[in-house]
This record gives structure tokens, sequence and C-alpha cells, in this order.
């Protein structure tokens, strides 16, 4: 079985940016830092000796990996992928390589990619990290910190040879099949790209690698393409993509910023996406004591009661014929049409051009009788008779089963 299988009919995962970026929380001396939070040290040009001391005060004692896989599985989520290393360079693992990690530099002294590990295995959800191959302001060699080194005396392939690589050695060596390599800000050649992905391949040979190892980032190396932060394309794109968005404005925990996107707005992107063949990897930012916000994990709740429903019209879907709808989006299986009414229509109906196909039956897909609704066909167009008031405001999902003629 193709390794991308499982991950196109998933569809749904979580992304957990956490590191000791989450104690500033976006402040630095009493000031607030713009940007996103995991970014503090480079937008504040702080000295590695200062940032390192965050590590002291980084002990996340409520942290309950188990609770964060459920909340994932709660909310419909089939894989995760956790930050073992972001750009800042501290390891949220236990290597060998440098004590700038969890258990040497925090009172926490454990690691806590072991417990998410074990409960996405007893849960059944994927387990992924992201690491950041290029950018690493701590490591003198790493990319990215010219305001406590010289670019010019970076030795990056040392840094490629003997850092990096036992460090991905270690990680896909200790933690059990890893489903998901999120690599992230392109490798610089495609060379030093296609070397990394081989050395990964090694340990992990089904392991699904981001886009973001490829400087093309087409999925040229990579096995899928990745979009830009947030972005989504505006038609559907045939190669595997994936969208990864934040719930707020940042990826890492800042304690100010409380611009959370409301549910309707998750589940329209969720299935806006699917409807043009790409995957959500929705974001996480949990706090230096180790909890998810409530923001997020009502708002991911609230997202799995809606899959819990509906999940039949997003999970092993495929795009449809057609792009945007004025009313919504369409998700499809053999013989099935999901129409995704998210502006419920005036005239109580919703048009489908369905030149192909004749419809054998229309449902609403929350309807536990499927009862039948009125179908009249106009010409080559399909025309469903909805209830009058929508079931549900934010996505209901009307089904059509059709015959291609
Ligand atoms: C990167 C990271 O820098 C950021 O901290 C976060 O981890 C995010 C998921 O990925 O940010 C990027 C990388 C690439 C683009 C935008 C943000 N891009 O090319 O559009």
């Amino acid at each position: 079985m193709h390794k991308l299988v499982w991950w196109r009919k998933a569809k749904f995962g979580m992304f957990i940016h956490w590191g000791i970026y989450a104690v500033p929380a976006g402040m630095w001396k009493e000031r607030k830092v713009p940007g996103i939070g995991e970014w503090i040290m480079h937008h504040a040009r702080i000295p590695v000796k200062e940032y390192e001391l965050l590590g002291k005060q980084f002990n996340p004692v409520k942290f309950d990996g188990r609770e964060w896989v459920r909340v994932a599985k709660n909310a419909g989520m089939k894989w995760i992928v956790i930050t073992a290393k972001h750009h800042d360079g501290f390891c949220m693992f236990d290597t060998k390589l440098t004590d700038y990690n969890i258990v040497k530099m925090t009172p926490f002294k454990r690691d806590p990619l072991e417990d998410l590990a074990k409960a996405c295995k007893e849960e059944g959800i994927g387990f992924g990290f992201y690491y950041s191959q290029t950018l690493d302001w701590h490591h003198p060699d790493g990319m990215g910190n010219d305001w406590d080194y010289d670019p010019n005396e970076k030795n990056f392939s040392r840094y490629l040879e003997e850092y990096v690589k036992p460090q991905l050695r270690e990680l896909l060596t200790s933690y059990g099949p890893v489903t998901v390599l999120w690599c992230d800000i392109e490798t610089p050649t495609p060379e030093q790209a296609r070397d990394l992905r081989e050395w990964v391949r090694k340990f992990q040979p089904n392991i699904i690698i981001s886009g973001r190892i490829d400087p093309r980032w087409l999925g040229g190396i990579g096995d899928y393409r990745q979009m830009g932060d947030n972005e989504i394309p505006p038609g559907k794109v045939k190669s595997d993509w994936e969208t990864c968005a934040t719930i707020n404005d940042t990826w890492g925990f800042k304690s100010y910023d409380h611009n959370w996107k409301s549910t309707g707005v998750l589940i329209h992107n969720l299935v806006d996406i699917v409807s043009k063949g790409g995957n959500y990897l929705l974001n996480v930012g949990p706090t230096a004591e180790g909890t998810i916000p409530q923001p997020s994990v009502d708002r991911l709740a609230a997202v799995g009661r809606w899959l819990k429903v509906n999940g039949e019209s997003i999970y092993g879907t495929t795009t449809s014929l057609f792009g945007e709808l004025e009313w919504g989006r369409c998700t499809t299986k053999p013989g099935k049409l999901y129409l995704h009414v998210f502006a419920w229509p005036s005239d109580g109906q919703v048009r489908v051009v369905a030149s192909e196909s004749k419809s054998e039956r229309a449902y609403l897909l929350a309807d536990p009788k499927r009862e039948n609704l009125e179908v009249k066909s106009e010409g080559k167009d399909l025309l469903i008779k909805l209830p009058t008031r929508a079931p549900d405001p934010i996505d209901t999902v009307v089904v059509v089963e059709i015959e291609r003629c």
C-alpha cells in the first residue's frame, strides 16, 4: 500500500508548536514583541546566553501527553506533528548532541515526545514531528542567527552532517513508527535536501516528508506540496498538498493573542481544503505550564462534534467537478456527491450542474432516517429541494447519490 494512502484519506491533523518560547509568550523586557510567538528570539534579537535562561523557567507540570492526543482524536484529527526542534534550536526531546534540551536544561527533566508517541500508538493516531533542518539560532553553524554569530564563519554542511543527521537518527529510532517528518524553511540546495531524505528513509522507509525539505517546495523532493502558512488555494490542486494553519495569529503560545477563528471558519476551511484535494494541519500552541489554551480545546471539540455527524463527507473523499459554489463546496466518493451548504439558499433549493450523471436520490447526511429530498432535473442541472431552515447553520451536508450516465 502506497505510504500516502492513509494520509490522503485522513485529511485533518494537529500541529503542535511547543517550546521555551512559551515562557515569554510574546513579551520581552515587559514589551510586546510583534509577530508569531516562536520567532521572539529572532524578532527581539535575543542573545543565545539570555535566551538559554528560559530553559530554567520551563517546567510544564500540567503536561499530559494522553490528554493532548485525546483533544486531537476527539476533534477528528488523525495524526499529530509536534515541534521536536524549532528555529530557536531548543530540543524538546532527549538528545545526546547538545545539553540545550528539555531533559538537561529544564526543571521538567523529562522527554514529552515519549508520552506523546506512546499515547498516539494507544489511541491509533499518527505520530509525527517538526524539525527545523535549516534555521537554528542557537547552533553556531545553523542558519539565521546573525546577531550572535558571524554568518561568514558558519559551516552549514558540518551542521547538517554532525548535528542534524545524528539528531534525526535519534528521533527516528527512539519513538517507534513516525508517520510524518515536517521540515521547515527549505534546505539550501536540492542535493542537501535529497541527501537528508535518503538519510531519513534509512530509518523510517514509510515516513511522509513535508514539501518544505525541498527548496522548490513543489513536493519534488518531499512527498507532498506544502502551501504557505494559512494559504488556501483558489481552486483544486492535482498533486498531494497540505495547508498548515493557526487558530489565532501565532503558532507558539502568546499570552495576549486572543484573535481566535470561529468554529464556523475552521469547519469551512477544512471543507474548502478537502474539496480542493488537500489536507488541513491545524495548530495548537500550548502554554509553558503544558496546557492547550481552552479557546483551542473548545473549538476543536466543536469541529469534532461536526465531524462525528458529517465525517463521511470528509474522510476518504476526493475533489469534485465543481470549484467554489455560491452556496458552499462539494466533496465526492464513487456514486456520491456531498454538497456542503454553507449559505442556506433563500429559494429553498440548491442547483447542481450534473451534466454527466443522473440522480438516484438525495438526503441530509445528518438525518438518521435519511428521508428523501425532492430532486428535479432541469436540463443538465439537478435541483434539490431543501427544508426551510438549515439544520446546521455552519455546514449542512446534502448527499446526492448519482449514477454515472
Ligand atoms: C514557518 C516557521 O517559520 C513558523 O515559525 C511556523 O513554524 C510555520 C508553520 O512555518 O513559517 C513560514 C514558513 C514559510 C512560509 C511562511 C511561514 N512561507 O513560505 O509562506
